[in-house]
């Protein structure tokens, strides 16, 4: 759509973000600009002040603190207001689960108890769902079960899957959106004594990173739609790229391999995740568990709330080398043009750096075989169901062309059966699609692009534009559970649906 979004982004960072004033596109010319007094809108003279106020690979990563279920074996979150320092210069209104931003990261061995206490101190009711694990209808975090203010919910299951890396977020209805971004979502790891033989690295060569892009108002706060650009409601793109809640950071390696968790966090935008001076890296695993072996790739596609683990090594580096960790785009996810003045989806950018300080000798290995899947087969599913998703007049996301309804239910599925989903987009924007109480496996799918990703265990899955997936599902858990696109924007409208197992 527009030249300057090719220029090395984090140079450049807001000098051409807030240029949109002299180079409004043909839709943008036909909006009002907004009055400087009564929007957020960032201007043109912010965008001076970002520049130099973002400085990009001069802020420490923040690596989360962890709950360790081995350890603790209670935890508390309130959802609540609070202030983290994302900019130097002044303090931003975030909304977290501690007090402060990154969230924990939770970890929990395969088999251990979860024992949790949320309590709602925001003024609308909200509610925590664990993406990915497959636990009892009451603990899962269903809208439904949203609790007031005041109340505490309490979290009780055993977790009984194997190792992963999985995420929490809050799942209001209608408001999942707003509240992840302005911070509600963390890290969930799980362990088990199979990945624990392997070796792969850990402590400090093990980083969980969650990937969110935001935007930023003059008085640096969060400015989640924009009332003017009805596309926000086809996903809220921004351009600054945050890690563990800071803009751009750097993070001090050895010269040894490190495990990457990497989630991404966003409203809607896809990354293609590369390096620019390590040409290939190892995927070993996907959303819900490690794959059957490390897989060789020079990038990755991660679409929101997918989760990708990575193996980089930094062996080849030299003390004083940097490694910037980019996107290279992903322009196949869309044709739409979101909010013209944000980076569209084929944006190249920088996302974070890393800083050679020390040389390590590694010994851990990536072992040429990692767990066994067993794979499902067409054979073992007793019918298929078909899922189209879809947009409806007055410019509504839906699945089956049915905006979303808090207490219906959509599907009916026998306990204990298999099943295949044929997920059919019939329309030009890729959908990350997610079924909660399960994991899946994707059988095949009619597009141009393969993904490596498709090999593993998946709770989430993109289905690019006009394009039909097929995943498999074995359903284990019984009671009713949300299926609906991740865009947390076409989640909010209205692409979401229930699903019983019974
Ligand atoms: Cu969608």
């Amino acid at each position: 759509m527009n030249r300057r979004y090719f220029l090395h982004y984090s140079a450049v960072t807001a000098a051409y973000l807030f240029s949109g004033c002299e180079e409004r596109s043909g839709r943008d010319k036909n909006r009002p600009l907004p009055s400087s007094s009564s929007s957020p809108i960032p201007n043109a003279s912010i965008a001076e002040a970002m520049t130099e106020k973002i400085m990009p690979f001069t802020r420490k990563l923040k690596v989360p603190n962890e709950i360790d279920f081995s350890q603790v074996k209670k935890a508390a979150f309130s959802a609540q207001k609070g202030q983290v320092n994302i900019f130097p210069d002044a303090p931003t209104e975030v909304l977290t689960f501690q007090g402060d931003l990154p969230n924990p990261t939770i970890r929990v061995k395969k088999g251990e108890l979860f024992d949790l206490g949320f309590t709602n101190k925001l003024s609308e009711k909200t509610i925590i769902h664990w993406h990915g694990l497959i636990v009892p209808e009451k603990m899962d975090g269903h809208p439904k079960d949203a609790i007031a203010t005041g109340e505490t919910k309490h979290y009780h299951y055993r977790v009984n899957q194997s190792a992963g890396t999985f995420w929490y977020h809050t799942h209001p209805h209608g408001r999942t959106g707003k509240e992840i971004y302005h911070g509600l979502s963390g890290f969930y790891i799980i362990e088990d004594e199979t990945e624990r033989q392997l070796g792969l690295p850990n402590g400090e060569f093990e980083l969980p990173l969650v990937i969110q892009d935001r935007r930023f108002d003059e008085k640096r706060q969060l400015f989640y739609k924009d009332p003017d650009v009805p596309q926000d409601n086809n996903g809220v793109m921004g351009d600054v790229i945050l890690v563990n809640a800071t803009p751009l950071p750097y993070h001090e390696v050895k010269t040894g391999k490190y495990r990457l968790r990497i989630l991404n966090g966003s409203s809607v935008r896809t990354y293609r995740l590369a390096f620019d001076t390590i040409e290939t890296f190892t995927l070993i695993g996907t959303d819900a568990g490690l794959l059957e072996e490390p897989e060789e790739v020079k990038s990755i596609i991660i679409s929101v709330a997918e989760r990708v683990d990575i193996i980089v090594d930094f062996k080849d580096q030299k003390i004083g080398d940097r490694v910037t960790l980019r996107t290279l785009g992903f322009k196949e996810a869309s044709n739409l043009t979101l909010h013209p003045d944000y980076p569209p989806f084929s944006a190249q950018m920088d996302i974070m750096q890393f800083h050679v300080t020390e040389n390590f000798g590694d010994t851990h290995i990536v072992p040429e075989k990692l767990i066994d899947i067993p794979r499902m087969k067409v054979s073992d599913a007793v019918r298929t169901r078909t899922i189209t998703m879809e947009i409806i007049a007055g410019g509504i996301w839906t699945l089956d062309k049915k905006p979303f309804s808090l207490h219906r239910v959509d599907q009916r599925v026998k306990l204990g059966t298999t099943e295949i989903w044929e997920l059919k987009n019939s329309v030009h924007m890729a959908h990350p699609f997610h079924m909660h109480g399960v994991r899946f496996q994707v059988l095949d799918r009619d597009g141009k692009i393969s993904f490596p990703t498709d090999k593993g265990w998946k709770d989430t899955v993109i289905v690019m534009p006009f394009e039909t997936v097929r995943i498999i599902v074995h359903f284990t858990m019984p009671g009713v559970f949300l299926y609906h696109c991740h865009i947390l924007e076409h989640e909010d409208h209205s692409m979401m649906a229930n699903l019983l197992v019974e």
